[in-house]
C-alpha cells in the first residue's frame, strides 16, 4: 500500500514528506550538501536583504486545497524542503514504448543517462533564475514587489532542492557530482556558464523581471507539466508538487506588465497624450511606453522559444519513447500515445521559405510542446490589451513570429522581422532596435528603478496591485528592511 504523505516533518534540518529518517544515506548525502547549498544562497542570492524579515508563504503540507502558510521569515532561514505530491495508486506508464506498463519508482538502468540529463538540465535552471535576479531588490518598486521577488527566488531554490534530491537518492555517486556541479556554474559565466542560453542572459530591470516571470517561468512550466507525466514516478511527483509553486511565478509576471501597462495608459491620458507611439512625451511622464514595452516582450518571448530546443529534435523524442518526458496534458489527449505512426505541422525552412512541413510527431515533440506554450502565452496579451483598448488607445501587444530572434532550430540562421518577414543581415543590422531594446531603452528604463521603501508606496512607473498578498491591507508592510 502505497501512504500518502501530505503534511510535511519540519523536525529535521531539511523538511520533507519522504520520509527521510528512514533513509539515512541520502538523507546524510542531503546533510552534506546543505552547507554548499547556504553558502551559494548567501553569494548569490538576493544582494543586501538577508537579513530583513519578508513576508513569505512556506509549504507545509502538499493539499492542493490549502498547503502554504505566512511569515516573516528572514531568507537564509527559509525551511527549503523535499515535497513530493501524493502518489497516484496503481500509476501507469502515460506514453512511449512502456505505455500502460507500471509506473517506475527506481530508474530504469537502459535510461539512466537519459534521465540524468533531463533532471539536471531541469535542476540548472533554477538557482540560475535567482543568479540573474538577485541584484533586483536594491530597485524594487514597493515592498510588495520586493516580496514577490524573493518568494520566487526562495521557490526556486527549492526547485533546486527538489531536483538535487532525485539526484542524491537514484544516482548514486554520479548524482552526488552533478548535485556539486549544481551549485558550482554561474549565469553567465564565462568558464562555468549555465546549461541553457536564456538562463545566462541579464536581467537588468523590473520589467525584465516581469517578461521572465511571465515568459521564462512559462517555460518551466510547460517542461515541468512534461515531466510531471513521467513514467519514472519520482520524477512525476515532484514536478507535480513544483507545479502548485510556479503559478505565483507567472502571476508575478502577468500583474506586473499590467500595471505597467495601466500606469502607462493612465499617465499618458492624464497629459493628453492622444499618440502612444511618441515615445519623447510619454518617457517624459516618468512611464514606460508601450513600444518599449513590445520590445521587451518580443526579446523575452523570443529568448524563451529557444529553450524548447530545436523543432525536429531525436532528444526529445526518444525521451518520449522511453517514457521519460511526455507531452502537455498528455494523458488528456485522445491518441495512441506512442504517435509512431502519426505526424505533426513543423514551421521549416524550406527554399530561403518558412514553411509548414507535416513531420514525423516524435521528433517533433519540442515544436509541439512550443505551440502549447505559444497559446498559453495569449492569455496575457489579451489581459494587457483590454488595459489599453479600455484607455481608449489604438495600439496592441503581440507575440513576435516565431523566426524572430532566435538561437537554435531552424530559424537560428537567419534573420527576419518581429512579423516573420526575412530579411539581410545588413538590414537586420540597421533595424533591429526597431524590435529589441536598444542600449538607450534599457538606460531609460534604468532611470526609472528606484526603490520604494515605504509601506503601501508605488514607483511612478507602475499601478499598485489591486489586493494584497495574503489579503493583506495596501499599507502592508512586506518587508522589514534591514541590511
Ligand atoms: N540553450 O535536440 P535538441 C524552468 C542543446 S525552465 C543551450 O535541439 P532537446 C525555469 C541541447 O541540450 C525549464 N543549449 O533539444 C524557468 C542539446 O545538447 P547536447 C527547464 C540548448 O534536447 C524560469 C543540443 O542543443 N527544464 O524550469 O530536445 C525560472 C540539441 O538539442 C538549448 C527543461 O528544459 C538552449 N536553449 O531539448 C526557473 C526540461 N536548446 O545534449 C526555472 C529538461 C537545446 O546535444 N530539458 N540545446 O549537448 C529538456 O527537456 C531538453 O533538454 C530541452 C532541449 C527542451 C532543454
Ligand atoms: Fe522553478
Ligand atoms: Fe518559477
Amino acid at each position: 500500500m502505497n501512504v500518502n504523505v501530505i503534511n510535511v516533518d519540519y523536525n529535521g534540518l531539511i523538511p520533507n514528506n519522504v520520509d527521510l529518517n528512514a533513509d539515512s544515506r541520502v538523507k546524510a548525502a542531503l546533510e552534506k550538501w546543505h552547507p554548499g547549498y547556504i553558502n551559494w544562497w548567501n553569494d548569490m542570492g538576493p544582494e543586501g536583504f538577508q537579513q530583513s524579515l519578508v513576508y513569505l508563504r512556506t509549504a507545509y503540507s502538499v493539499d492542493p486545497r490549502g498547503w502554504a502558510k505566512f511569515d516573516y521569515v528572514r531568507m537564509p532561514d527559509y525551511r527549503w524542503g523535499i515535497l513530493l505530491a501524493p502518489a497516484e495508486e496503481n500509476r501507469k506508464i502515460p506514453f512511449g514504448q512502456h505505455y500502460g506498463e507500471k509506473a517506475w519508482q527506481e530508474v530504469p538502468g537502459e535510461y539512466r543517462a537519459m534521465l540524468r540529463r533531463l533532471v539536471v538540465i531541469q535542476g540548472d535552471t533554477e538557482p540560475a533564475s535567482v543568479e540573474q535576479q538577485r541584484h533586483l531588490g536594491k530597485t524594487a518598486p514597493s515592498l510588495y514587489d520586493m516580496r514577490n521577488l524573493f518568494q520566487v527566488n526562495v521557490e526556486e531554490g527549492r526547485h533546486l532542492w527538489a531536483m538535487v534530491y532525485i539526484l542524491q537518492k537514484y544516482f548514486g555517486a554520479d548524482g552526488r557530482e552533478e548535485a556539486e556541479e549544481l551549485l558550482r556554474r554561474r549565469s553567465g559565466s564565462a568558464d562555468a556558464p549555465r546549461m541553457l542560453g536564456a538562463f545566462n542572459e541579464k536581467t537588468p530591470d523590473w520589467l525584465s523581471f516581469f517578461m521572465f516571470t511571465y515568459f521564462t517561468d512559462r517555460d518551466g512550466k510547460m517542461q515541468l507539466h512534461s515531466l510531471a507525466q513521467s513514467g519514472f514516478d519520482p520524477l512525476s511527483r515532484t514536478c507535480r508538487f513544483m507545479l502548485t509553486e510556479e503559478a505565483h511565478h507567472m502571476f508575478v509576471g502577468e500583474t506586473g506588465i499590467s500595471r505597467t501597462v495601466q500606469r502607462t495608459c493612465e499617465a499618458m491620458k492624464a497629459a493628453g497624450i492622444e499618440d502612444p507611439n511618441d515615445v519623447e512625451r510619454v518617457r517624459a511622464l516618468g512611464v514606460i511606453d508601450l513600444p518599449t514595452i513590445q520590445k521587451k516582450l518580443n526579446l523575452h518571448y523570443s529568448l524563451t522559444l529557444d529553450l524548447f530546443g530545436s523543432e525536429l529534435s531525436t532528444n526529445a523524442a526518444n525521451a518520449y519513447n522511453a517514457g521519460l518526458k511526455g507531452r502537455f496534458h498528455e494523458t488528456q489527449i485522445a491518441d495512441d500515445h506512442r504517435l509512431n505512426n502519426s505526424t505533426y505541422p513543423v514551421l521549416k525552412l524550406v527554399d530561403g521559405k518558412i514553411r509548414q512541413v507535416d513531420e514525423p510527431a516524435l521528433p517533433a515533440l519540442n515544436m509541439r510542446l512550443r505551440d502549447d506554450y505559444t497559446e498559453d502565452c495569449a492569455k496575457g496579451l489579451l489581459r494587457w490589451n483590454k488595459i489599453i483598448a479600455t484607455a481608449g488607445y489604438d495600439f496592441r501587444l503581440r507575440l513576435p513570429h516565431v523566426a524572430f530572434h532566435r538561437q537554435i532550430g531552424e530559424f537560428k540562421d537567419v534573420h527576419a522581422t518581429s512579423a516573420g518577414e526575412l530579411i539581410d543581415d545588413a538590414t537586420w543590422r540597421k533595424r533591429k532596435n526597431e524590435w529589441l531594446p536598444s542600449q538607450q531603452d534599457g538606460d531609460f528604463i534604468g532611470t526609472l528603478m528606484r526603490t520604494e521603501f515605504d509601506p503601501g508606496k508605488f514607483a511612478g512607473w507602475i499601478a499598485p496591485p489591486k489586493v494584497g498578498i495574503d489579503n493583506k491591507p495596501g499599507d502592508f508592510e512586506y518587508v522589514k528592511i534591514e541590511t
